[in-house]
């Protein structure tokens, strides 16, 4: 099993903490931000380094239509994830058929600006084509499973440097620490479906990172304890049957109403690194439909959210990236579920629709390193 720091295609070096000159520009500039990081260089001090890349998830359709977006992303990031166009939903219009068209268009990108990517995901209850349900025994499921992962995953081989190769194997509201969310893999293939899935990631190359990816595990309260309780037995269980498995993700989409379960989550995060796994945030949003309609209030609180969280996970184990789910306001899943009762527009991610940094930028600027 690896474990260690996430290196990329394109360098991975152990930097030391230092402000660089965009921090201090945009934090000058975000002014409302000073608050919510005065407080990060202890968190850094503490880290000793500043080892995550920061990475956020793209779109295909809007990479080729918007060059704003575009070069939002090459300016900011060493990563990037396609937010949709690896999962099974995009890829498999039929049992017989793969289009990695949309997936293509966001690796080259990549590969022009020099960005390492990202795969999600392998493995998702939430993304399976409905032909997936007409399968009918337990090796039709597994000849299935193991034969979309090989040529996914050797497709990309030696260019996608990580993979969320399951997603979300934690029920909404696990009753026990083996309760698995059911979907066509689990009524087939049980919970080996899980390992069945990283070893033929790691056939398919042995050189990716696999990640075992989850969301609903930072919050006080317990719902969100026994989450945690039950990816922890998951990643247990691989673990001591030496499946290959190098990280957890922690997706971080931040409910901001909500408190940090800063003991909780530090608790697990120690448990993490005694398993020899490393931590990466793959998904960090901040959902804002509670909070205030005014926009630098709201900006400000979705930072010092951000922050909170960031700060809880950095002092146990500095993550090796940081991924939010999207890079602007622009393009957010967040209003798909979380409109707001004042229907102004979310705010949820670093920078704002018309592409300028908000907050929350400033915040990544000092738990990670960018493009620059
Ligand atoms: O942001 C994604 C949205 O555009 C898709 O419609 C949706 C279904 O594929 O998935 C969203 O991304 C989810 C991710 O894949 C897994 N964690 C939760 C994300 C937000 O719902």
């Amino acid at each position: 099993m690896q474990t260690g720091n996430g290196e990329g295609r394109h360098g991975f070096e152990m930097t030391q903490f230092l402000p660089t000159r965009r921090t201090l520009v945009t934090g000058a500039l975000a002014g409302v931000a000073t608050a919510a990081i005065a407080s990060l260089n202890g968190a850094n001090a503490q880290s000793g380094v500043r080892r995550a890349r920061y990475g956020a998830a793209v779109r295909a359709d809007a990479l080729a239509a918007d060059a704003a977006y575009a070069a939002a992303l090459a300016a900011r990031c060493r990563l990037i994830v396609p937010e949709g166009s690896l999962k099974w939903s995009d890829l498999r219009p039929s049992a017989t058929e793969f289009r990695f068209t949309d997936a293509d268009i966001i690796a080259a990108f990549a590969d022009r600006h020099r960005i390492d990517l990202r795969g999600h995901t392998l493995a998702w209850y939430g993304a399976m084509p409905a032909w997936t349900e007409a399968i009918a025994s337990r090796a039709e499921a597994e000849r299935t499973l193991v034969h979309h992962i090989e040529t996914v995953v050797s497709r990309y081989a030696g260019r996608i440097v990580s993979w969320d190769v399951v997603n979300e194997a934690v029920p909404e509201k696990p009753a026990t620490v083996s309760d698995l969310r059911p979907f066509a893999w689990t009524r087939w293939l049980g919970a080996d479906y899980i390992a069945i899935a990283f070893r033929a990631a790691a056939a398919a190359d042995p050189n990716a990172r696999l990640v075992l990816n989850e969301y609903d595990v930072e919050f006080v309260g317990a719902r969100f304890a026994a989450r945690r309780a039950a990816l922890l037995h998951i990643a247990r269980n691989l673990v001591e049957r030496g499946v290959p498995i190098h990280a957890i993700g922690l997706q971080g989409h931040l409910l901001a109403d909500r408190e940090i379960d800063r003991d909780g989550l530090q608790t697990f995060l120690r448990e993490v690194r005694v398993l020899g796994l490393d931590v990466l945030v793959t998904e960090l949003d901040v959902i804002d439909a509670s909070l205030p309609g005014a926009i630098e209030v709201r900006d400000a609180r979705v930072a010092e959210c951000a922050r909170s969280f960031l700060n809880t996970v950095a002092e146990v184990t500095p993550p090796s990236a940081i991924l939010t789910w999207g890079i602007s306001d622009r393009y957010t899943w967040v209003p798909m579920y979380f409109t707001r009762s004042d229907a102004l527009p979310n705010r949820p991610l670093p920078l704002d629709a018309q592409m300028r940094p908000k907050p929350f930028m400033a915040v990544l600027e000092q738990f990670s390193r960018m493009a620059s």
